[in-house]
């Protein structure tokens, strides 16, 4: 009965331990891709690391097994060979740690002074475009200047649209806490920290979208801080920033004043406001949370304002987030300059779709 309760055991040891040695090859898929320059550099010294540590495990876990196996007790009264120490396995065992880790720490130094933070730092390449990165809790805004740095007035939310093939410098910082910029398929995470500004280079050969996450813990929506990078033919690029300079030449903004008188408001353009502002970053549809009121809860509390119509405490609400706060919060994290974000038109869309709830 106890050897077969042995042999049972071994041989489940031994399928996790294959089940163990398969798991390499999701590894390797989830590493990161060649997508942008600096993306190869951590490819290689991933790849690299991967190929030490797949032997050392396999001769870990082996040496396990050969253990369990072959010193394992035969009869009830049986004492297994008792050894103690031996110096030459000690000092071989160190040595050998040591020198991987030396050989890693090197290829990690050198992998960080790849030439694209290098060179970005000493201003010696010539982006074809800028693109300013500021996050704050809990999005990130991009804002695009041309190639010898010429504002172009376009400002984007979450989502970053570069061209295919082109050197484009990210100037990256925060407007708050420290956050860290990441695309896994991209390359490296870059801190976000407040008051400086780090740069880093990005060039991805293949139209895609990649996204990814802030990679610094920054508080209670910290895992919807998402970052999506869509990269598109240099043609479509042209053609989508020229549209986006057009409408940010026309744009005025609605500011914060609040007898700003609004047009008649859209529901559905509101709908695609309410996403391209990344308002859904704290509010969620009808479940309140700690990041913020539920779009339900907002048309209770606008409906029961004393003093105020739905529309204007709406209105108050977003322009000016902080002249009153919602029962239960404390603080006013919700971004103040959505008067400077947002003209008549999109307030009153955005007005409207809320109304929808
Ligand atoms: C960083 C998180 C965050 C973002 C982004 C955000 N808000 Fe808020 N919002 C809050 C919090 C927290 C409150 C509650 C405290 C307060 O009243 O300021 C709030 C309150 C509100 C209220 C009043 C709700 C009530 O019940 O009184 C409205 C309306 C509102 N937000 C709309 C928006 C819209 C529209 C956007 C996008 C343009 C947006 N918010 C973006 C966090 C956020
Ligand atoms: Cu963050």
């Amino acid at each position: 009965m106890k050897h077969a309760l042995n042999r049972y055991l071994i041989a489940m040891g031994g399928l996790v331990l294959l089940a163990a040695m398969l798991f390499p090859a999701p590894a390797l898929a989830h590493g990161p891709s060649a997508g942008g320059a600096s993306a190869s550099d951590i490819q290689r010294l991933f790849n690299i690391t991967l190929a030490i540590a797949i032997p050392v495990f396999l001769l870990v876990e082996g040496l396990i097994v050969f253990a369990i196996i072959r010193y394992r007790r035969r009869h009830a009264d049986e004492v297994p060979e008792q050894v103690e120490g031996n110096h030459m396995l000690e000092i071989a065992w160190t040595v050998l740690a040591f020198a991987i880790v030396a050989v890693l720490f090197v290829l990690t130094l050198r992998a960080l002074q790849t030439d694209y933070t290098v060179e970005a730092e000493r201003g010696e390449n010539v982006p074809d475009l800028t693109v300013h990165v500021n996050g704050y809790l809990f999005n990130w805004d991009y804002t695009y200047f041309l190639d010898d740095g010429e504002p172009t007035g376009v400002k984007t939310t979450k989502k970053l649209t570069i061209p295919a093939g082109k050197a484009v410098l990210l100037e990256i910082t925060s407007r708050d806490v420290q956050h860290s910029f990441w695309v896994p398929d991209l390359g490296g995470k870059v801190d976000a920290v407040p008051g400086y500004t780090n740069t880093m280079w990005l060039q991805v050969d293949e139209p895609g979208l990649y996204t990814g996450n802030c990679a610094e813990y920054c508080g209670l929506n910290h895992y919807n801080m998402l970052i999506e990078v869509e990269v598109v033919e240099p043609a479509a690029f042209d053609a989508w920033l020229a549209g986006q300079m057009a409408t940010a030449n026309e744009f005025v903004p609605v500011g914060t004043d609040l007898d700003t008188p609004l047009p008649e408001g859209d529901a559905a353009r509101g709908e695609q406001v309410f996403a391209d502002l990344a308002c859904n970053a704290c509010h969620l549809p009808e479940a309140d949370q700690p990041s913020g009121p539920s779009i339900a809860r907002m048309m209770r509390d606008a409906a029961t304002q004393d003093g105020y119509t739905a529309d204007e405490y709406l209105h108050e609400s977003i322009v000016q987030p902080c002249a009153v706060l919602a029962e239960g919060f404390t603080q006013c994290i919700m971004p103040q300059d959505y008067g400077d974000r947002l003209d008549a038109q999109g307030l009153a869309d955005l007005i409207e779709y809320l109304k929808t709830y």
